[in-house]
C-alpha cells in the first residue's frame, strides 16, 4: 500500500453553498490525497448572498484538536489555510505552522472579492491575514485581497502588467516565498492567474472569460492548486491546472443553470482532476 500525502485544510464548514471545506475535502480527496480538516467555524450557509445564516466560531475547539494531534506524531505534507472565523485564529494557525514545521504552508487569505471585504470582517482583518502570509510557501490571494494586504489601490477591469507585477512583488514583500494571484485580466475577454516565484520568475495564464459571478471558485482554484503543489507540480503548472479545472467547473454550472450562490458544479470535474494528477 502506498502512503498517501496528507493535506490539512484549515477552513470553515458552510453547510450549504459549496465553498471552503465542502469543496476542499472532495477535491483534494479526488486528487488522491488524504484530506484532514481543521474547521474554523460552522455556518448554515456561506456569507455571500444569503441572509439570516447561523455562525458558530470554533476557536476553542481548534486548540483542543491541535493539542490532540500533537500527541499523535501526525505526518502532514501541506497545511492549507482559508476562511478564518475570527482574527484571533491567525495566531492559532501560526501555531499549527510551527507545530508541523516540515509541512508546506499554503495560505489563501480568504476575506474579500470585487474590491470589498466579506461581511464578517472589519477593516483591521487584512493586517492579520498579512501576518499569516509571512513565511508561507505560497499565498493565493485574489487582486482585492492582495491590495488590502499591501495597501495598493484596487483597480477594476483589465490591468497592465506593471500593475500586476507591482502587486506580485508587494505580496512577496509580505514575506511569502511564492505568490499565485487570481482574477488577473491583462486583455479584454480573458481571465486567469499570475505567479511570481522566489527566484523572480513571473508567469501568466488566462482562458476565455465567462461572464457572471460564481461563488466558491476561489476554493475550487485553491483546492486544485494545493493538490497539484503537494504532488510535486511547480507553481506555474499548479496555477494552470487550477485555472483549467475552475473554468471547467464554471462551464458545467452554466450548462445546468442554478442560482450562482449555491456554488459551481465542481463535482463534474473530479474525474479530470484525478486524471491530471495520477
Ligand atoms: O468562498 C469563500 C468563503 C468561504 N467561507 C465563507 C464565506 C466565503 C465567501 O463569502 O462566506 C463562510
Amino acid at each position: 500500500m502506498n502512503n498517501l500525502k496528507r493535506v490539512v485544510a484549515i477552513n470553515d464548514i458552510s453547510c450549504v453553498g459549496r465553498c471552503s471545506l465542502t469543496v476542499a475535502l472532495p477535491m483534494i480527496s479526488a486528487a488522491g490525497i488524504e484530506c484532514s480538516i481543521l474547521p474554523t467555524a460552522i455556518l448554515s450557509t456561506h456569507t455571500g448572498g444569503f441572509s439570516g445564516f447561523t455562525f458558530h466560531n470554533l476557536s476553542e475547539e481548534m486548540d483542543k484538536i491541535v493539542a490532540h494531534w500533537k500527541s499523535l506524531n501526525l505526518h502532514v505534507d501541506t497545511l492549507y489555510s482559508g476562511y478564518l472565523g475570527s482574527a484571533d485564529q491567525v495566531d492559532k494557525v501560526l501555531n499549527i505552522f510551527n507545530t508541523f514545521s516540515n509541512a508546506f504552508r499554503i495560505v489563501d487569505p480568504v476575506m474579500a472579492d470585487n474590491g470589498k471585504l466579506y461581511s464578517a470582517f472589519d477593516d483591521t482583518f487584512p493586517s492579520y491575514m498579512a501576518r499569516l502570509c509571512k513565511g508561507a510557501d505560497v499565498i493565493l490571494p485574489n487582486i482585492t485581497e492582495a491590495c488590502l494586504m499591501t495597501g495598493i489601490k484596487y483597480l477594476e477591469g483589465t490591468h497592465t502588467k506593471e500593475y500586476i507585477e507591482k502587486i506580485l512583488n508587494a505580496c512577496l514583500n509580505l514575506g511569502a516565498k511564492n505568490v499565485c494571484l487570481t482574477g488577473v485580466s491583462l486583455e479584454e475577454g480573458k481571465l486567469g492567474a499570475a505567479t511570481l516565484s522566489h527566484d523572480g520568475k513571473f508567469s501568466y495564464y488566462a482562458l476565455d472569460k465567462i461572464d457572471g459571478y460564481f461563488h466558491g471558485t476561489g476554493d475550487v482554484f485553491g483546492s486544485v492548486f494545493v493538490s497539484a503543489y503537494t504532488l510535486g507540480k511547480s507553481i506555474e503548472d499548479a496555477s494552470k491546472l487550477a485555472c483549467d479545472i475552475t473554468v471547467k467547473a464554471i462551464k458545467e454550472t452554466i450548462n445546468r443553470p442554478q442560482e450562482a450562490k449555491y456554488g459551481v458544479n465542481f463535482e463534474l470535474t473530479l474525474n479530470d482532476l484525478y486524471k491530471a494528477l495520477n
